[in-house]
């Protein structure tokens, strides 16, 4: 497991995994940062999928990214936390981790900080979820990325995982 600070887009895995939401056309973050970087086929792939439902997640190829699939996972909105947040989250994870290994050609793929921009997901419990359902997985891939936008996100990795 690795936690590496910077762009998702520019990583050389064989997957990286877009915090998207239900209907799977871009938005904004990360999500609007992988599209622009894969070029437009991106979204006609991926809304040929949609739509999809919260904490669960689909694949498409990476087009123009060096990445060669993208996992579409759609993360909870927190929504004060009585809203089975935490259970959406760790599926949103879990569930890109089944799709990455039932590929079959994925050994490395890498993840943002799911659902804590936007949808406002605290971070720090996030960070907590994120490196738990990671090393739950170590040992069914080679190589594992938690690519964190920013230096408050990178701390809470770091202390998450130690
Ligand atoms: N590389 C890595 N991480 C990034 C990048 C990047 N290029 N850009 C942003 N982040 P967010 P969400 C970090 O808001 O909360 C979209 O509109 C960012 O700093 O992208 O799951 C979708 O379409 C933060 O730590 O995703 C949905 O509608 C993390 O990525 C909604 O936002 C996630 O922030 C999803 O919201």
């Amino acid at each position: 497991m690795e936690i590496i600070e910077g762009d998702i887009t520019t990583l050389a895995v064989d997957a990286i995994v877009n915090a998207a939401n239900s209907a799977l056309a871009g938005g904004g973050g990360v999500d609007g940062a992988i599209h622009r970087a894969a070029g437009p086929e991106l979204a006609l792939a991926s809304r040929a999928l949609a739509p999809c439902k919260t904490g669960n997640a689909v694949i498409t190829p990476g087009f123009r990214l060096r990445a060669r699939y993208v996992i579409h996972t759609v993360g909870p909105v927190w929504r004060g936390g009585g809203n089975n947040e935490e259970a959406l989250l760790r599926s949103a994870y879990e569930r890109s981790f089944a799709l990455a290994i039932k590929q079959g050609d994925v050994s490395s793929i890498a993840f943002p900080a799911i659902s804590t921009g936007i949808y406002g997901f605290p971070k720090t419990r996030a960070a907590e979820i994120a490196i738990g359902v990671m090393r739950e997985h170590e040992s069914q891939l080679e190589r594992i990325i938690a690519c964190v936008f920013d230096a408050e996100t990178e701390a809470l990795y770091r202390t998450a995982l130690s």
